[in-house]
């Protein structure tokens, strides 16, 4: 068996701001994997073009939308000395490398995937190749660089069985042990964060409601203000974790206190547990403060210098590179090409 060596890889896509499920699906763990790996993190710019143009928001939205994504993961503890951090359309091989993976992957696989069907809705017929293809990219950018692990929240699930998928039928076909079967890392008591106005819902940038989100870029009154407004059920808060099943909303609120400050569902319901969700709420709007106001600081000042920012990016996306060109590489030989 190939031992390969232990690397990261994950990325946003800069479609919006990053929002609290955001930091606390994927980014609470990038930066703590700091500690024991090699890190890459990328901003994936060609995963936002796979929307309508309305959604990404043309050249100039992508432009500013890729510098703060990673102003973000900046803020939110990434160091740009420990990691490699990039914008994904910066290393071509990704792309180069999807062709490729299109090729291996099948398109019985693809249909199954929930992402597309629910981000395209009903009319798919108009959705663009490229969301279809997603999953297919979102491989490529892991194996481009032999990534071993890749922190994501809950609903990355499924794109990852879909790598594991392509991985493992290329390795096949080549008669080689050269991909990875890469490890998803969904850790954490946060690894759905639901939307503050349906607990059904994900917590999501693209949802119409601002209410349903806490943006990592909102003032300290408006997440008061979104804690407050969001909604519960007309029970109080049960002293077990049991008493939470099948109350989604109650559920989604005592699981972000608890990631939040680092505890278990069962430490915030002995200390919540029995009483009215206004105690809740007004508790998990100071934390909520306290936590994201240094990063919207930090986003604030790195962004007061865009070239700082573009540098970083230039800088990782260089060193990126000389990971991802040596598997180009080797990829192509494997396959023949001349
Ligand atoms: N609600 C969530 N709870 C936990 N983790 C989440 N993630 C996203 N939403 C939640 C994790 O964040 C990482 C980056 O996601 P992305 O920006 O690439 O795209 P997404 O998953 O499509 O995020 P959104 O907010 O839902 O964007 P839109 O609305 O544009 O589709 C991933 O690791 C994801 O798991």
């Amino acid at each position: 068996m190939t031992a390969f060596k232990q690397r990261v890889l994950s990325g946003m896509q800069p479609t919006g701001n990053l929002h609290l499920g955001n930091y606390l699906g994927a980014m609470v763990n990038w930066v703590k994997m700091q500690e024991t790996h090699e890190t890459l993190y990328c901003v994936v710019d060609l995963h936002a073009i796979t929307q309508a143009t309305s959604v990404w928001g043309g050249p100039a939205t992508l432009r500013k939308s890729t510098l703060e994504v990673a102003a973000a993961y900046i803020a939110a503890g990434i160091d740009p000395n420990r990691s490699i951090l990039f914008n994904q359309s910066r290393v071509h091989q990704h792309a180069e490398l999807a062709w490729i993976f299109n090729c291996v992957a099948r398109l019985g696989w693809l249909n199954r995937m929930t992402q597309f069907k629910e981000k395209a809705g009903k009319d798919r017929e108009n959705a663009s190749v490229g969301l279809y293809d997603y999953p297919v990219l979102m491989a490529a950018d892991i194996l481009i660089y032999h990534a071993t692990h890749v922190p994501v929240g809950d609903d990355q699930k499924q794109h990852l069985e879909l790598c594991r998928d392509i991985a493992i039928k290329f390795n096949n076909d080549f008669s080689v042990e050269f991909f990875p079967i890469t490890e998803p890392v969904i850790m954490g008591t946060a690894t759905r964060v639901m939307s503050l106005r349906d607990g059904t819902k994900k917590m999501s940038k693209s949802d119409p409601s601002d209410l349903s989100r806490i943006n990592l870029t909102d003032s300290a009154d408006d997440i008061a203000k979104k804690i407050r407004k969001a909604k519960t059920d007309a029970d109080g808060l049960p002293a077990e974790a049991e008493g939470l099943k099948g109350r989604a909303e109650a559920e989604n609120l005592v699981g972000i206190y608890a990631a939040l400050s680092d505890v278990t569902v069962a430490d915030v319901l002995k200390q919540f547990g029995g009483g009215q969700f206004s105690a809740l709420k007004n508790a998990l709007a100071d934390l909520a403060v306290a936590k994201l106001a240094p990063i919207n600081d930090k986003m604030v000042r790195l962004l007061a210098d865009p070239g700082y920012v573009e540098g970083v990016l230039v800088d990782g996306a260089a060193r990126a590179a000389v990971i991802a060109e040596p598997i180009m590489a080797e990829t192509k030989k494997i396959m023949g090409f001349v």
